[in-house]
């Protein structure tokens, strides 16, 4: 290496990055807020999770597209877990999986190679420095696992929106397991979870009890920004917004219909059970 203090003409250096995914509309807003961050994203994992992966491809090269970024290569996982059947996800995501946003169909081909395969290679290509963003169930990297068990030591660190470590009071709510502590990235493949949370990664895990505070949730300062803003990330975001604030609403009136129907208007305070967040909204 030179001496040369001039970093002017440095390229800028990223840590290359890697998203494991499952476009639904959560997961769409976290690849924008990477891509707005700056992040070296190199590339994007589809796994089944919110919806199949072949959705999920299809929604993560929408996502990329949108951003500008479709030269970001995006590769598909399995269409189910690792030994269970493919569970439906009881929120809705709308029609298109995104909010009914109507994105334009994907333009840029699907990446040919297999999902964990991609992992593989670029953890192989960049070792000890790239880091996996695992947003959704655990069913690629857990492949990527098998198929090479060094990779806890080829990837710098492993970042997981997945599990609970313990009971608040919104997490229950918006779990989406079989239990108001089971969360759906987990619940969905618990096998892939547990090879991959055993397996030695430098591994960081925010589970529902973190993801799901309310001081995470865009605040109104965030939102004129949002509003004020030209940008088509911002116009699609404001409208995900929107839709997931409407799908809390419909839940809240179904709940309202069903404890009149139970025991009339004086039934009982609005809020929203187990059984109705269960239930798939119709849209
Ligand atoms: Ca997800």
């Amino acid at each position: 290496m030179c001496a040369n203090r001039d970093t002017s003409r440095r390229p800028r250096v990223t840590t290359p990055v890697l998203i494991d995914t499952d476009p639904g509309i959560d997961d769409a807003v976290a690849i924008m807020f990477a891509l707005r961050s700056g992040l070296g994203l190199r590339a994007v994992t589809a796994v089944s999770g919110n919806l199949t992966a072949d959705r999920t491809s299809a929604n993560a090269r929408k996502i990329l597209a949108l951003a500008g970024r479709a030269d970001i290569p995006v590769a598909q996982g399995p269409l189910a877990p690792l030994v269970r059947p493919y569970p439906r996800d009881p929120f809705s995501h709308g029609d298109d999986g995104l909010a009914n946003t109507g994105l334009p169909a994907p333009t840029a081909p699907l990446d040919p190679r297999f999902a964990p395969d991609v992992i593989v290679d670029l953890a192989r290509e960049h070792p000890g420095e790239l880091t996996v963003i695992a947003l959704a169930p655990l069913t690629n990297i857990a492949l990527a696992l098998m198929r090479e068990p060094e990779l806890p030591r080829l990837v710098r660190r492993l970042v997981i929106i997945g599990g609970s470590f313990g009971i608040g009071p919104w997490g229950g709510r918006r779990a989406t397991g079989d239990n108001p502590v089971s969360e759906w990235n987990v619940y969905v493949d618990p096998e892939a979870a547990r090879a991959v949370f055993h397996a030695g990664f430098r591994l960081t895990a925010i589970g529902l009890d973190v993801a799901t505070r309310p001081e995470l949730d865009l605040g109104a300062a965030h939102l004129a920004a949002l509003a004020a803003s030209s940008t088509p990330e911002a116009a699609v975001l404001l409208d995900v917004r929107a839709f997931v604030r409407d799908r809390g609403l419909r839940r809240l009136l179904r709940t309202d219909r069903l404890a009149r129907g139970r025991g009339g208007p004086g039934a009982g305070p609005l809020r929203p059970g187990r059984s109705a967040g269960r239930r798939r909204d119709q849209e």
